[in-house]
């Protein structure tokens, strides 16, 4: 047990509510082929369970990206520069953001966004504990959608956005140009963005990453249609579900799928829902870049790629990329 001193956190919150979920939730089971959106995995349960496939030695993301900003982080802060007001983008649990507040000294304040609110109160009352002095402005949010950005107290030359864990890869190709174009004008002029984007690689490693042996990566996608049950008062059997991951070579990624292992009729509330035997709900994606077309849609969006740090295997990236707009 942590014994730490529990501080009152004020949050700024511009969730999604609960109808939005549940209207979401249904148009996206009424396409064909049935769709859930990825952002709603990460509840308390999901969250958890997604800080467990963190831990995983076969998930290489969080390993090798931390071995990056550990090996690169002097020259991060050195382009990133002075009085920086930095803005997280799904802070999750803040492991990788440690490295930068502890060399970012001067830091105006840190504003971590995540749609996980109860993770997002634990993560920032931990931080105003081991960071003494520095403003943490948490917002709970769907970076999405429309939010409004905390005023800190000091002014800051600089706004610059930290996204790591290659979330960017959970979006579609024109998603994740309007999500880039919109931080661009949002930050810029002279805003940086401090990404990780996840790099193609042999697929078996890709497999292996999302079909982990101890199946938390399964219970982390079956967590969404439990996150259902709960909240929309929906029937689904866990047991007539199962967790589906390949790498799509073509597109560029890899998919998560829950398939039905029968046919079957689900409920929510007082909608019904079909499926038939071997019928899949896709509920995530995550691409998979070259630098060169990272670097395509980046510059796209109003970016210049200022630097790429990789690790020896090619295998992830951390970018820092300047706004232009
Ligand atoms: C946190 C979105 C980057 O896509 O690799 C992990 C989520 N899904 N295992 C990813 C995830 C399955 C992860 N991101």
């Amino acid at each position: 047990m942590k014994s730490r001193k529990r501080k009152q956190v004020q949050l700024y919150d511009f969730s999604p509510r609960q109808d939005c979920f549940r209207k979401e939730v249904l148009s996206g089971l009424r396409k064909s082929p049935k769709k859930l959106p990825c952002k709603y995995f990460y509840d308390e349960q999901g969250s958890r369970l997604f800080e467990r496939i963190c831990t995983l030695d076969k998930y290489y993301i969080p390993r090798v990206e931390t071995a990056i900003m550990e090996a690169y982080i002097e020259e991060m802060v050195e382009l990133l520069g002075q009085r920086v007001l930095l803005v997280e983008y799904g802070s999750g649990d803040c492991t990788k953001t440690r490295i930068l507040l502890d060399r970012l000294r001067d830091l105006v304040a840190y504003v971590p966004i995540d749609i996980s609110r109860e993770q997002l109160l634990r993560v920032t009352e931990e931080l105003v504990v081991d960071y003494p002095g520095l403003e943490v402005l948490p917002v709970c949010a769907d970076y999405t959608s429309e939010f409004e950005l905390p005023v800190p107290k000091q002014l800051s030359t600089r706004k610059v956005v930290y996204f790591p864990g290659s979330t960017i890869g959970n979006f579609d190709p024109i998603p994740t140009k309007n999500l880039l174009e919109h931080i661009a004008k949002r930050y810029g002029p002279n805003g940086g963005l401090l990404i990780g984007v996840d790099l193609k690689k042999d697929p078996q490693v890709l497999h292996h990453a999302y079909n982990d042996s101890q199946g938390v990566t399964a219970a982390f996608n079956l967590n969404l249609l439990e996150r259902i049950n709960r909240e929309l008062n929906g029937d689904f059997n866990l047991e007539w579900f199962e967790h589906y991951a390949f790498y799509n070579t073509r597109e560029g990624r890899v998919e998560m799928h829950l398939i039905s292992l029968r046919e079957q009729t689900v409920h929510l509330g007082n909608v019904t829902i079909p499926f038939a035997k071997g019928e899949s709900i896709w509920t995530e994606s995550s691409y998979k870049y070259n630098l060169d077309e990272f670097k395509q849609i980046a510059t796209a969006a109003g970016f210049k790629v200022e630097h790429v740090w990789t690790d020896e295997q090619q295998w992830f990236s951390v970018q820092y990329l300047v706004s232009q707009e």
